[in-house]
């Protein structure tokens, strides 16, 4: 039950926007961090909004004690503080107003606003942080010059930062001291950001093309210095790639990035002073894998892209949210495909789109790129806002094409530098640059849902002629029922009967419900290589033949396309085992054996073999079943795996040794690729868990020089109930105990485990020492690996994997509400499951409605999952 005195949650609407009242012309922030508390005094100069139609000013403000308020210099007590807005009836047309206020940043641990982590000072002012700094018109469509003056301890605190240039510093009485910092380009409040610390340096430059020199300074903790390389060389990378791929060049003289252990999110792109999880910034062959070595790139790249994405042009209110954020995934994964290899990369993020945004598109929480409401923002930092968000860029660009894309971006940065827009702006200058009508491609914006394009073919021998049927539908969703065709880009080649290509990739362009292509001159039937490059996100269903994919996985020229077809097969072998435990998959378990001969005649790219060597996950095969059940389809994953591994043992054993390490370490797109190999064939070589497998898992640890393989051994060894798990558990906690971002793995390797004891080890876990409810990177360690990574085990019959993550979700909602509701997600999908299964999620779900003061941020979500 939600008590009387919790503010009734507001949901707030799109279509209610309205320009803001007033500008700040000017804003000076002065902060006095002092034992205890922290003295903040906000001094901005507004001018009425012409725009705006009212006359009140309105400032948000939360968790702080107002001190003093003075208008023009003369104290002010005019005004009115109600549900976290203070008003002040019509103040004139220009005026300066000074607020001091006190907030208290060590006892803030929702880690929103000022707060600190392990001592050091750090703001996170997006979404809706910065009112709890000072009170302002927190909003992204108001952008402001700042001038920040800190003030704090020299000793303790010796590092003091803020956005943009250096201005001033100096030594005061009693060991303390100051800085003054000047950002002239003006900004919203959410990019504002202040560090005050005891942090080591880490310094280098970049020369811009104009020939302009940038510091760049990474501040870590003592000790972590060694671990900064490559995100300073990631991040020169970045500023590089964003000049000759948009043009686009860095403004200021300094660059800072700041890592901290306690952060809700991954990192923050603050104009020129990001803040990041240490885990997206540290990285060492000892500590980091291959997979956080490509993470701390991306992400870097991400924040940096920003600058232009985001900082420079900005959203105009937070429906608008993936303006910046679809489209700076599009950058940073389009900067990750330059550096690596393209086709590995697209396979990664299509998986993890499938994973993880479909089943959100698919659940009661589902929501359009541009969505018309919402309770809490912070509950819409989605896998739909980013990441099917970076997919309508995608196909905007491939409608374009990459020059007439290039110059609509040139257009917009153009029209909009120094402004707040919208979705529809964007768009604008896509149809502008191009000339081409796009209307219909906004409904991608306003559509929530996963569309299903299903294909039929047909060949007329007699005319020598093929014709291609699509048929588009798009599911109900939450509110949006008769929903509108869409503009799908549909990229596509044909092959011959010998695998050769005829047509090379060509675009066609589906917008009516039903639509037919006919190509001409066809001497034979053709096999259609449809979506290449997962051209949209859309759920495809063909008719193709198994004979039709084994072509393509063999002979295709798109190398997603490749993979996609061998992922098909495998998908309808594990469904016809879920259908008849004995079925015959032999055909299957041959062509795999064909894969195998290929990686031990060194052919192909090992990346992309090791990614066909591996099935896909049980997430992804829950998307294409009417119901899910976990603990069938592992049970059917499995048996298949067993099939592979009892007909190709040796011929796997002799892909293993082929693969073994040589040479020294190096993160090369070739040496993540030959890792990726042998791990792909260790976790088929010990997928039976006996005790051959766990001496090779154990033989694999041993011979480890690099965190990869550890992980690797360690993640073959988490099912077992060998006694080599318990040894190498142990060592491995024992080397890196003082690594808390390797303790995070040593939790998660162990939620992940698929044994009957998990209930019991998670216990254990819940209780460990090193177990930290505050730390959001802990918490993630070990509930948010256990409710994704172990789907069997978080749907036990008994109920009790729900019982887990219920517990934790009622004790996070009054630490940190923004943690507390991320947590709900893996249970909002309840629908989906058997009906056993949804009877203890659902009950989970209304559990945490019951309990009396619950956040707004965890109400949204658990109330929207329940309707
Ligand atoms: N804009 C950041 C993500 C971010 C969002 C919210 C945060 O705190 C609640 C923190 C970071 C990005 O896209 O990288
Ligand atoms: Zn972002």
């Amino acid at each position: 039950m939600r008590t009387e005195n919790a503010v009734a949650p507001k949901t707030i609407y799109l279509k209610d926007y309205t320009p803001a009242p007033y500008l700040a012309k000017q804003v000076n922030l002065s902060f006095n961090l002092l034992p205890g508390k922290t003295i903040v005094t906000s001094e901005v100069k507004y001018v009425k909004n012409s725009a705006g139609a009212s006359h009140d000013l309105v400032l948000d403000g939360e968790d702080q004690t107002i001190l003093s308020v003075a208008k023009n210099g003369q104290p002010l007590s005019d005004y009115t503080v109600a549900d976290g807005q203070m008003t002040i009836a019509n103040p004139g047309d220009e005026f300066t107003l000074t607020i001091i206020s006190e907030i208290d940043p060590a006892a803030n641990t929702a880690l929103e606003g000022l707060y600190q982590s392990q001592g050091t000072y750090c703001t996170q002012c997006e979404a809706e942080g910065f009112r709890r700094i000072t009170y302002y018109q927190d909003r992204p469509d108001v952008l402001s010059v700042f001038t920040v003056r800190i003030e704090a301890d020299a000793k303790a605190y010796p590092v003091l930062l803020s956005n943009g240039n250096l201005q001033d510093s100096g030594k005061l009485a009693d060991g303390r001291h100051y800085t003054v910092w000047h950002d002239p380009f003006p900004k919203p409040c959410y990019l504002f950001a202040l560090v005050a610390g005891d942090l080591e340096r880490v310094a280098d430059t970049f020369t811009t093309m104009t020939g302009r020199k940038v510091d760049l300074h990474i501040y870590v903790r003592s000790g972590d210095e060694s671990q900064c390389s490559h995100a300073m060389e990631s991040l020169k990378k970045s500023m590089k790639w964003d000049e000759e791929v948009y043009g686009r060049e860095y403004q200021l003289e300094l660059f800072n990035i700041v890592a901290v252990s306690d952060f809700n999110m991954g990192a923050m792109e603050n104009t020129s002073l990001n803040i990041f999880n240490t885990a997206l910034v540290l990285a060492h062959q000892e500590t980091a894998t291959d997979s956080d070595f490509m993470s701390v790139e991306g992400v870097i790249g991400h924040e940096y892209f920003h600058n232009w994405t985001g900082n420079r042009v900005t959203c105009r209110d937070w429906f608008q949210l993936s303006l910046k954020e679809g489209f700076t995934v599009f950058r940073d994964q389009e900067f990750s495909a330059d550096l690596n290899s393209r086709a590995v990369l697209r396979i990664d993020d299509v998986n993890s789109l499938r994973r993880l945004q479909f089943p959100e598109d698919g659940s009661p929480l589902a929501h359009s790129v541009q969505p018309d409401q919402f309770i809490e923002i912070s509950n819409f930092y989605t896998k739909t806002i980013y990441d099917k968000g970076a997919e309508l860029i995608r196909m905007q660009h491939t409608l374009l094409g990459a020059e007439t894309f290039r110059k609509a971006t040139d257009l917009y940065f153009d029209r909009y530098d120094g402004h707040a827009v919208t979705c529809d702006d964007f768009v604008q200058c896509m149809a502008d640059a191009s000339g081409r009508d796009l209307s219909q491609f906004f409904r991608w914006y306003k559509q929530a849902g996963t569309p299903t394009l299903q294909v039929s073919s047909q060949y007329d021998a007699a005319q020598q002629s093929y014709t291609l049927t699509f048929r588009q539908s798009q599911p109900d969703t939450p509110g949006q029922t008769d929903k509108q065709s869409l503009h799908i880009p549909v990229a596509l080649g044909l092959l011959d009967a010998n695998g050769k290509e005829i047509l090379p990739t060509h675009v066609l362009e589906v917008t009516a419900r039903e639509q037919t292509f006919t190509f001409i001159d066809l001497p034979g039937k053709p096999v259609p290589s449809i979506l290449r490059g997962f051209s949209a996100p859309v759920k495809l269903e063909t008719d193709l033949s198994d004979d039709d994919l084994r072509l393509l996985q063999v002979h295709d020229t798109d190398g997603f396309n490749k993979w996609e077809a061998g992922q098909t097969l495998a998908l309808r072998t594990i469904q016809r085992v879920m259908a008849d435990s004995q079925a015959d998959i032999s055909q299957f378990i041959a062509d795999v054996g064909i894969l195998i001969e290929q990686g031990l005649a060194g052919r192909g790219d090992k990346a992309l073999l090791a990614r066909a060597l591996s099935l896909p996950m049980i997430g992804v095969i829950g998307q294409y079943l009417p119901v899910i059940d976990p603990a069938a389809i592992d049970a059917a994953r499995t048996s298949v795996l067993k099939q592979i591994k009892s007909a190709h043992k040796e011929a796997l054993a002799a892909l293993y040794d082929a693969n073994r390490n040589t040479g020294s370490f190096s993160i090369t797109p070739e040496a993540m690729g030959r890792r990726a190999l042998q791990h792909a064939v260790l976790e088929i070589l010990t997928t039976t868990n006996g005790t051959g497998c766990a001496s090779r898992s154990k033989a694999h640890y041993d011979a480890a020089d690099n965190m990869t393989d550890r992980v690797t051994a360690l993640a073959c060894l988490s099912d077992s109930g060998q006694p080599q798990r318990a040894e190498v558990f142990a060592d491995f906690y024992a080397r890196f105990k003082n690594y808390p971002l390797v303790v995070d793995k040593w939790f998660s390797l162990q939620a992940i485990a698929n044994r009957e004891q998990i209930f019991n080890d998670l216990a254990m876990l819940r209780s460990h020492p090193d177990f930290n409810i505050k730390n959001p990177n802990r918490v993630r360690s070990l509930y948010t690996a256990f409710a994704i990574n172990n789907p069997v085990k978080f749907h036990d019959p008994s109920g009790k994997g729900y019982a887990f993550l219920r517990d934790a979700i009622i004790e996070l909602n009054a630490i940190n509400p923004q943690i507390a509701a991320r947590m709900v997600m893996p249970l909002r999908e309840w629908k989906r499951y058997t009906p056993a299964l949804q009877a203890h999620m659902k009950a989970a779900l209304q559990a945490v409605l019951d309990t009396p003061d619950l956040s707004s941020d965890v109400f949204e979500v658990v109330s929207k999952s329940l309707n």
